[in-house]
């Protein structure tokens, strides 16, 4: 074992200098402040074993380095970027020794085991730390602003983003008078979603209705199909599903397509679809039915990639279930942030407790909702989406999670969710 004092004006001078003379497998084994700067003692090529007796030294000696002052010098505090371990008080100095010397036992095997564990330690302690720091401001809004503060409380409680609740809570013109700021939060929230005037309904077009496993796409296209087709006549309507991967998966679209009186092809590929849609030019609407894949799925991204590379105008909808938990949401938008989406469908919101993860999702991509699926029925559980809608069903859904909540009755017309029938609209 090779031992060495290095004496520099500050710690992480010394530190630097540990660094560049013996590279990064160097252990420091003490500390000393000395009159015009600091000393440190390194070792390198050691054994496991001298290492641990000079921990076990270091930790048991007195605290001579506390005595002759290694309290943190000021630019200890301002250079939090290039603190170290070694910078750490004798006793924690001597456990991180230990820590090292341990670690020189395990095979490679091993410290990956480690590298994960202390991975997952350090996002526990930093969701704790988040929580701690987000109920500290909450504390201090609600210690300066307690309408405010009641306020943000409520628009929490709708599963908003805590930044989404701060914005709309600063917007508040008259947070004293809770019903009126409520309302007014409910109509800024409402702002602070995308909105489009496009009607798949009256104009047609092609469409791909993408998105995760089981979320209702292909009974969004039949619902889409049935409903244009009342509208418009089914001979004006084409159906393709790219949906190859699962046994059924054809077959569900297509026994939609017999009852509606609609042809629905399969698409293998990107030149099988693009010749698809050349036969299909003379149609008003062409709905595209996709495979239901995990989000993480490999094979997501080939599929994407052929509607993508089809050559045809074709806008992407995104369906997002109402159920799914926030973070799931928040994983599916960037798995498909790659798409250029035009807007999403929502969909079991009859089945949801709260519309906190798509609205976050929908404000933060600023995407449009072009429909909101409220049940299984073929056609008629779904409907139009506006950011209006979106806010009363959220708003709705809240009130019946916590009936203590007043409701604002001040619509002409009172939204409906699953508990007061499945209509909408009118
Ligand atoms: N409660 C409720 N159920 C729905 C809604 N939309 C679809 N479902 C049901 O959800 C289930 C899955 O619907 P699908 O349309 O097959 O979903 P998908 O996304 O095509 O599924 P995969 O192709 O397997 O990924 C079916 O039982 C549908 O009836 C809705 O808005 N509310
Ligand atoms: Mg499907």
């Amino acid at each position: 074992m090779k031992i060495k004092r290095f004496t520099a004006d500050t710690m992480r001078e010394a530190i630097r200098s540990v660094r560049d003379t013996w590279g990064p497998d160097a252990v420091i084994l003490s500390n000393k402040k000395l009159g015009n700067g600091v000393e440190i003692t390194a070792a390198i090529d050691f054994e496991v074993e001298e290492v641990e007796q000079l921990a076990n030294e270091t930790e048991h000696a007195p605290a001579h380095t506390a005595a002759q002052g290694t309290a943190p010098r000021p630019e200890a505090a301002t250079q939090r970027q290039a603190a170290t371990p070694e910078q750490a008080s004798p006793s924690l100095q001597s456990h991180l020794l230990k820590a090292r010397a341990a670690s020189a036992h395990n095979n490679s095997a091993g410290n990956a085991d480690e590298l994960s564990d202390l991975r997952r330690e350090i996002s526990d302690l930093r969701g704790l730390i988040e929580g701690e720091l987000t109920q500290m401001s909450w504390r201090e809004i609600g210690r300066h602003n307690p309408h405010k503060a009641a306020l943000m409380r409520r628009l929490a409680s709708l599963g908003l983003k805590r930044e989404f609740c701060t914005t709309l809570a600063a917007q508040s013109a008259a947070p004293d008078d809770a019903e009126a700021a409520w309302k007014q939060a409910l109509l800024d929230l409402a702002a602070m979603l995308t909105e489009s005037d496009h009607d798949l309904l009256a104009h047609g077009g092609t469409y791909a209705i993408i998105g995760s496993t089981g979320v209702g796409k292909t009974t969004t296209v039949a619902k889409l199909a049935a409903q244009y087709a009342l509208r418009h006549g089914a001979d004006k309507i084409g159906l393709i599903t790219t949906d190859c991967f699962r046994i059924g998966g054809v077959d569900q679209l297509s026994t939609f397509g017999q009852l509606l009186d609609i042809p629905v092809f399969l698409a293998t590929d990107r030149l099988e679809l693009s010749d698809i849609l050349d036969q299909l030019s003379d149609k008003e609407l062409i709905l595209i039915d996709t495979a239901g894949m995990s989000q993480r799925d490999i094979e997501l991204s080939k599929q994407l990639a052929t509607l993508v590379g089809a050559g045809h105008d074709i806008q992407f909808y995104l369906t997002l279930s109402a159920t799914a938990q926030q973070a799931i949401t928040a994983e599916i938008m960037s798995v498909f942030s790659d798409i250029k989406l035009a807007g999403t469908v929502i969909t079991k919101v009859d089945e949801a407790a709260s519309l906190g993860g798509v609205l976050n999702a929908v404000i933060k991509h600023q995407l449009p909702t072009f429909f909101i699926s409220n049940g299984q029925k073929v056609p008629e559980d779904l409907h139009p989406g506006s950011a209006i809608e979106l806010v009363k069903i959220a708003r709705d859904l809240l009130q019946r999670s916590s009936p203590h909540q007043p409701i604002l009755e001040t619509e002409s017309t009172r939204p409906t969710t699953h508990s007061e029938g499945k209509r909408l609209h009118g």
